[in-house]
């Protein structure tokens, strides 16, 4: 029986894998909410069903429902897919998911942040997000698996790991009021330490512009393998994203990782820049205490948030010019996984994409 134990990782020898080792399955949630998804989220059901179609080639692919969806869920995700009822108030399994932690001995075990939905009554995106935050422990208790209560408010999109000691994250997010206002930025670094077993934490300073989670790293910047990034980056110098690459890239260039080794750092070419079409947002239902999205609104358009799976990358495309270069760069620089390109737009008015909407579960 799954314990949730009072220790944290570090203590007991049990780390972060990084997102491109192997993994024993992905995790997902189903989209449902109408001010979030549009047209009573039909186009997003599809654009999930199609990320799930494709991380299952590669490896188990597990997606929470709440009740009432269970049925349309289960029609609409290919049979090799395994739907399990899980209620939720929104559709990230990256930022409410656990995050697994591993020790040198084939066990797996996961840690249980605090979820806010982005900021809590200072800026989260909606409430209330009680559903959200059981989501980790129903996780853990599926798979049987031993749980950390963290006590700290954080998504798993605003941490990034090599596996080899080092984490990435952006002060805009971690020190953003609506997280952790009572913690300082060392005693949140000794928390990401604990709970990660990580030596090194890399603050960049800020994510990508106009990014409603408060600038999470995922969006912005990963690890290809340990000592080497891949940068969302534009060469448009009046574009606001420009100087929030620059700075990451300068910041990035100027440090080392946990092993003394200095990056390699590759630029993506941002799309667009994209922006909400009017007709996009007639499809949104207005709720109470819910984020208002509204016509012309910048989208926080990312080729970096995407997914690795066993043997292969799943990287969001948005119908745009510099859909086939991200590609293209991707796959020279992962030469031994297939990079596949799947539609990410209907994910991206949803304020996040592929990397967003996945929870890897590392094999022991
Ligand atoms: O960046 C992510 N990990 C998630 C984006 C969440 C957006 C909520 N509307």
């Amino acid at each position: 029986m799954p314990h949730t134990l009072s220790s944290t990782p570090c203590a007991d020898g049990f780390f972060m894998p990084a997102e491109f080792a192997p993994h024993k399955q992905t995790w997902m949630l189903w989209p449902q909410r109408p001010d979030t998804w549009r047209l009573g989220a039909k186009p997003a059901q599809k654009a999930f069903a199609t990320v799930a179609a494709a991380i299952a080639r590669f490896e188990p692919v597990t997606v929470g429902v709440n009740h009432d969806q269970y049925a349309n869920a289960r029609a609409l995700l290919p049979p090799q897919v395994r739907v399990v009822e899980i209620s939720n108030n929104d559709a990230w399994m990256r930022d409410c998911g656990p995050t697994f932690v591993v020790n040198g001995r084939g066990q797996v075990r996961g840690v249980d942040w605090r979820f806010n939905a982005w900021g809590g009554l200072y800026n989260g995106l909606y409430f209330p997000w009680d559903l959200d935050e059981a989501v980790a422990q129903k996780v853990l208790e599926i798979e049987g698996l031993d749980r950390y209560k963290a006590p700290l408010v954080l998504e798993g999109g605003s941490i990034h790991v090599d596996g080899q000691g080092t984490c990435l994250t952006t002060a805009e997010c971690l020190l953003s009021p609506g997280r952790n206002p009572d913690l300082t930025q060392e005693q949140i670094e000794a928390y990401l330490r604990d709970y990660l077993n990580v030596q090194k934490v890399l603050w960049l300073p800020r994510g990508v512009y106009a990014d409603e989670t408060s600038g999470h790293v995922d969006n912005l910047v990963c690890f290809l393998r340990p000592g080497e990034l891949a940068l969302t980056w534009t060469d448009d110098r009046t574009d606001p994203q420009y100087e929030r690459s620059l700075e990451a890239y300068e910041y990035l260039r100027a440090q080392t990782d946990a092993r003394g080794r200095r990056f390699t750092i590759h630029k993506i070419h941002q799309p667009g820049p994209l922006y909400l079409t009017a007709e996009e947002t007639e499809g949104l239902d207005q709720v109470e205490n819910s984020l208002p999205r509204r016509a012309g609104d910048r989208l926080a358009a990312s080729y970096i948030n995407f997914y690795f799976c066993n043997r292969a990358a799943i990287v969001p495309t948005f119908n745009d010019p510099h859909d086939a270069q991200a590609l293209a760069v991707l796959q020279r620089l992962l030469p031994d996984r297939q990079v596949i390109g799947v539609p990410g737009r209907e994910i991206l008015l949803g304020g996040g994409n592929i990397h967003c909407i996945t929870q890897q579960q590392p094999l022991g």
